[in-house]
């Protein structure tokens, strides 16, 4: 017998991760379109009072510009409008634009309409906004998470608006260009206690080097990628267009591993760190598992991407 993909996602099965974001962005969903803004607005407002967050690169805006100066140029009433349509995910020519986007296109979007409704150029929250009772529930909810929860709260919020791509006949997916991986010398390595198996750690120095190009033979052909809270992402191909659209400039910062035999001549190896966005850098660290399957020739199999439920699952190396 040898694995599947299915199997694979099982392993290190005590691993706790964040269920708390899951059942919040579950509830979050189900507000109507004038809570969900003034809930992120209310939150955004919070949370930059003690975190900062990075303005996106000026490559990171240029596919958004057009539609942004559409909504700056509008009406109060209709930047509004145009705002709730994109959280009801309303069938709209901004919705359709916007659908197409990649997650740092989606986030650089709403941080330019952020700033300018702080300017008064778009249509703010209306003052004295009174958030229903469960949104305020909500957006309790979210203070009590930790900072790298409550960011990918934001994020899932921002990437799950705008018409569903799945009900257009076809479309070109737009991201940001790919940059250059860093240059050899320039590089950094890591190093994680207890682990010296040379594709993990490679993992580690290609994904935070951007050499996606060398990151990606690294996996078995039919190898899955499973991001947090999300499906996996099977087959080279499918990987190694996730890792240009969504996983430029990220800081790994594997700690600590465990690394034990599996059935067929597999490895399991779970490695626990931090993991740092672009768009915060420093500022928030997100606490990390990975669970790496490797293949009896030393290639990925699977591997999961966990955001831990806290801190002390950090140390949580059992299987
Ligand atoms: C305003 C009000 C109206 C409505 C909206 C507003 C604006 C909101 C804004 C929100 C900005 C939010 C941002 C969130 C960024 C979150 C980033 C995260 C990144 C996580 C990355 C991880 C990577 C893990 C991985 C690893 C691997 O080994 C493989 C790859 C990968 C206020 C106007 C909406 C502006 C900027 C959470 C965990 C480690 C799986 C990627
Ligand atoms: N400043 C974060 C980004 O452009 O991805
Ligand atoms: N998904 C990468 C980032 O948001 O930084």
């Amino acid at each position: 017998m040898s694995y599947t993909i299915d199997a694979a996602r099982s392993i290190f099965p005590n691993t706790l991760s964040a269920d708390a974001v899951p059942a919040t962005i579950a509830r979050f969903s189900q507000l109507s379109a004038e809570d969900q803004l003034a809930l992120i607005w209310f939150a955004y407002l919070e949370m930059g009072s003690g975190i900062t967050i990075a303005a996106p690169g000026a490559a990171n805006m240029q596919f958004a510009e057009l539609t942004m100066n559409k909504i700056k140029a509008m009406s109060p009433l209709e930047q509004s409008q145009a705002m709730c349509d994109l959280a009801n995910r309303a069938d709209t020519e901004i919705s359709r634009a916007y659908a197409v986007w990649s997650p740092n296109i989606k986030l650089g979007f709403w941080y330019q309409l952020g700033e300018w409704m702080e300017q008064g150029l778009v249509a703010p929250i209306p003052e004295g906004y009174k958030l229903s009772a469960n949104a305020t529930a909500i957006l309790q909810a979210i203070r009590d998470l930790d900072p790298g929860q409550q960011i990918t709260v934001l994020r899932n919020a921002v990437v799950d608006m705008g018409f569903d791509v799945n009900k257009l006949d076809s479309y070109t997916p737009v991201s940001e260009p790919v940059v250059v991986p860093t240059d050899l010398a320039q590089r950094t390595e890591v190093s994680i206690e207890s682990i010296d198996n040379p594709t993990v750690l490679s993992y580690m120095n290609n994904l935070n080097a951007n050499d996606f190009e060398a990151l990606i033979e690294l996996f078995a052909p039919d190898g899955a990628l499973q991001p947090p809270f999300r499906k996996p992402i099977v087959g080279k191909e499918d990987v190694l267009r996730f890792f240009r659209e969504e996983c430029q400039n990220l800081n790994l910062i594997p700690e600590r591993g465990v690394s034990e035999a599996a059935e067929d001549g597999y490895i399991q190896i779970k490695v626990t760190g931090k993991c740092q966005t672009p768009w915060f850098g420093a500022n928030v660290g997100m606490n990390i598992a990975w669970r790496f399957l490797l293949n009896p020739d030393g290639k990925i199999f699977f591997v999961a991407i966990d955001l831990l439920a806290s801190p002390k699952e950090l140390l949580n190396l059992i299987r």
